[in-house]
């Protein structure tokens, strides 16, 4: 912006005007008691504000440069922001609403004279006056603390307008690569502490494209996300003990109360009102941490964020001085704040003015506040992720098996595809059921035979096939740490995003392994697993039983081929057992299973741009004592035509069509022993749990 002149005068007057329209019609709708009020010790009562708003802008304008007296004689000893703390301002004999309305009129007709008149012409190298700065810094105070007076009108539970932050749509986390940019800015308005811009190199990491939602909190919540220590860090802990903290502030029963009303939860909005302890606990249960602030300035001057400006987002960063911080104009405005006691917050919310909430803009508190619009996005380090099935080959791989199997009697669509994020969300759940026997059996087998794997496998590199979450393989690789011979971790799913936050967990938990993530395709991509190390290859969780008596051969000799004399093969296997605890396994009481299977469906829907109506379908599993398998079908309720623009296809579904999407293959022992000595493994060991459910069976490559 080039110095202020006559034109630019114009345009500094009338931004002033607005920010003053903007801020009166905020205070339009309370009376003068509730103005006066304190309604909480952390925030000023209004009409503090107000007038600090004018004593600002007297001592910086029409004192400082235009050489004024101070208009109110005790301006300095009530208003100034260092003399008394927030919670005693209420007590002071403030001016009452009347008189400071009309003082701060009276001081901005002081600014008006001084911008329009000789003593700016003065300022010939008076830094203060570059480029108007002087001004630029008034009008962003009256901005911010608007924002402020809105966290104490929500804070008081009036009732205001108000406002919101909009749902941001999107999802998926970015890859910002190692590399430099620059950091802060030095725009003429740009406050001191987004001072000097200078270049910085960062290492590659992940950054969420959108904010935390109310959605992905109530899973959080569900979860038991509060009670948890183990999330927290010993800080975080003692805050959300001695505060009592279970929720956002102001949550309720599916609702959130704000601006005096009582609204429901929107589960699609950006989460706001946690504190920074808040922000890292559930950043930890996600798998992730909060992003560094130069992290988030990297992404968003590179157009990666979506929804900046909506919610304030809590970083990882103590507020300090960039090198080169030189205090301007005063050390009040950000030097005295500088150390570990003060989180930087970014972006801005729905409540920020656009013009402070620019990219380089930082903003701190203490990380115990809430009532500030703030909420996260989550990062992740960027451990090494091969995408061998790259976001285009998933395409093309989704609309051949869609295509193909639709067209085929009876109709089907391969199993992988139940996978999308929800997908895995929704399976980690069913592990969870109490009619999920798999996963809690295979976890008893691990529990006492780990050590057993480790020695026997004597690896030093354990791979994982379709890891999913990976939670039952942290068992084994706490007994290849114990025996001391980890050294590697491959995982493969072909989920990204799950993908992603497991390698950043393992990253984090074993620190002494090198981890990499391959994002591939059991049938396609295991010629092209790192080879590196002695492998032990682990394929859990019965997840083989989706394959066919057909393709079981072809998996397992691809994979026999992939792999090294001397390495082992680890497969879990579920058991043939009563029809009834099968069939109960997947037809849960609570319809989790139910819901991941119409997940397929929705997956259609949002890649292909599908028109399936959930409510059409419905989930039929049925023990197949032929063939030993879970037959598991989507059954159409009335007849019906489904339209996939992606394809180019409308496909029709006579009522009580059934929709083949799954099948869960049980075994005995003899028949999967055959099966791997078939494909050339040499079967070593077999184990079951305690009641014979599940089986887990330990191979060597010969
Ligand atoms: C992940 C394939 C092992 O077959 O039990 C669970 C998938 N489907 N409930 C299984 C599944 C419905 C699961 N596997």
């Amino acid at each position: 912006m080039p110095p202020v002149s006559t034109d630019s005068r114009a345009a500094v007057a009338a931004e002033l005007a607005e920010a003053r329209a903007a801020m009166f019609a905020l205070l339009e709708p309370l009376s003068d008691d509730e103005l006066a009020r304190q309604w909480s010790a952390l925030q000023s009562p209004l009409v503090w504000d107000l007038a600090h708003i004018g004593h600002f802008e007297d001592a910086w304008i029409g004192q400082r440069v235009g050489g004024l007296q101070p208009l109110l004689e005790e301006g300095e000893e009530l208003y100034d922001a260092f003399r008394h703390a927030r919670h005693g301002r209420g007590e002071l004999p403030l001016l009452d609403p009347d008189a400071a309305r009309d003082y701060v009129s009276r001081v901005r007709d002081r600014t008006l004279a001084v911008l329009g008149g000789e003593s700016l012409g003065g300022g010939d190298g008076d830094p203060l006056l570059e480029n108007g700065f002087v001004f630029g810094l008034v009008l962003q105070h009256e901005r911010q603390h608007v924002e402020t007076m809105l966290q104490t009108i929500s804070i008081s539970g009036l009732r205001h307008p108000g406002g919101r932050p909009r749902p941001v749509p999107g999802a998926g986390d970015r890859l910002v690569e190692a590399g430099p940019f620059l950091l802060g800015s030095d725009d003429a308005w740009a406050y001191d502490n987004e001072r000097p811009v200078h270049e910085r190199e960062l290492p590659a990491f992940r950054i969420d494209a959108t904010p935390v939602t109310n959605g992905a909190w109530l899973e959080f919540l569900a979860d038991g996300g509060y009670g948890r220590r183990e999330l927290w860090s010993d800080e975080g802990w003692a805050w959300r003990e001695a505060d009592g903290a279970e929720a956002p502030l102001g949550w309720g029963d599916g609702t959130v109360r704000r601006f005096g009303r009582d609204e429901p939860l929107d589960p699609d909005e950006p989460l706001q009102h946690v504190s920074c302890h808040e922000a890292e606990a559930f950043a930890r249960w996600a798998g992730a941490r909060l992003p560094t602030e130069e992290e988030w300035e990297k992404a968003a001057k590179a157009g990666l964020l979506r929804g900046v400006g909506e919610v304030w987002e809590w970083t990882a960063s103590p507020f300090a001085g960039y090198p080169g911080f030189r205090a301007f104009p005063y050390p009040e405005y950000s030097e005295v704040f500088f150390g570990d006691d003060y989180r930087v917050l970014r972006g801005g919310s729905w409540a920020t003015h656009p013009s402070v909430a620019r990219l380089s803009f930082r903003n701190w508190d203490f990380p115990v506040r809430r009532q500030i619009f703030a909420g996260l996005r989550l990062a992740r380090d960027g451990a090494p992720i091969e995408a061998r099935l790259g976001p285009r080959d998933r395409r093309g791989a989704l609309e051949a098996d869609v295509r193909e199997g639709l067209a085929s009697t009876p109709k089907r669509i391969p199993p992988k595809w139940h996978y999308d994020e929800e997908g895995s969300r929704l399976f980690g759940e069913i592990t969870r059921l109490p009619e999920y026997y798999l996963t809690r059996r295979e976890r008893e087998i691990l529990e006492a035979h780990a050590g057993d794997i480790a020695a026997a496998s004597g690896a030093d590199t354990l791979v994982e096939l379709g890891a999913g979450t990976s939670e039952k393989t942290r068992l084994l690789l706490d007994a290849l740490r114990a025996a001391g011979q980890l050294r590697r971790i491959v995982v493969l799913d072909v989920d990204e995003v799950t993908l992603a936050a497991s390698v950043a967990r393992l990253s984090a938990e074993y620190p002494e392994a090198e981890v990499q993530g391959v994002v591939g395709d059991l049938e396609r991509h295991l010629g092209e697993l790192p080879r590196e190390g002695r492998r032990l290859v682990c394929f859990l969780g019965s997840s083989i039983g989706n394959f066919d008596v057909e393709h079981r051969p072809r998996f397992l000799r691809a994979l026999r081929d992939s792999m090294e004399p001397g390495e082992s093969f680890l497969l879990g296997v579920d058991l043939v057992k009563d029809p009834g605890r099968l069939v109960a396994a997947y037809d849960d009481a609570a319809g989790v299973t139910a819901r991941f299977s119409l997940n397929l469906l929705s997956v259609l829907n949002d890649e292909l741009g599908a028109d399936f109506d959930l409510a059409r379908w419905e989930h039929v599993p049925r023990w197949d004592a032929d063939r030993e398998l879970m037959d598991i079908r989507l059954r159409s309720r009335e007849a019906q035509r489904v339209r996939i623009p992606a394809l180019g296809l409308e496909v029709p579904f006579a009522a009580g069509e059934e929709l083949h999407t799954e099948i869960s293959a049980k075994f005995r022992r003899e028949g999967i022993e055959a099966e791997l000595r078939e494909a050339g493994f040499e079967p070593r060991e077999w184990w079951t749990d305690e009641a014979g459910d599940f089986g887990l069976s330990l191979s060597s490559v010969v």
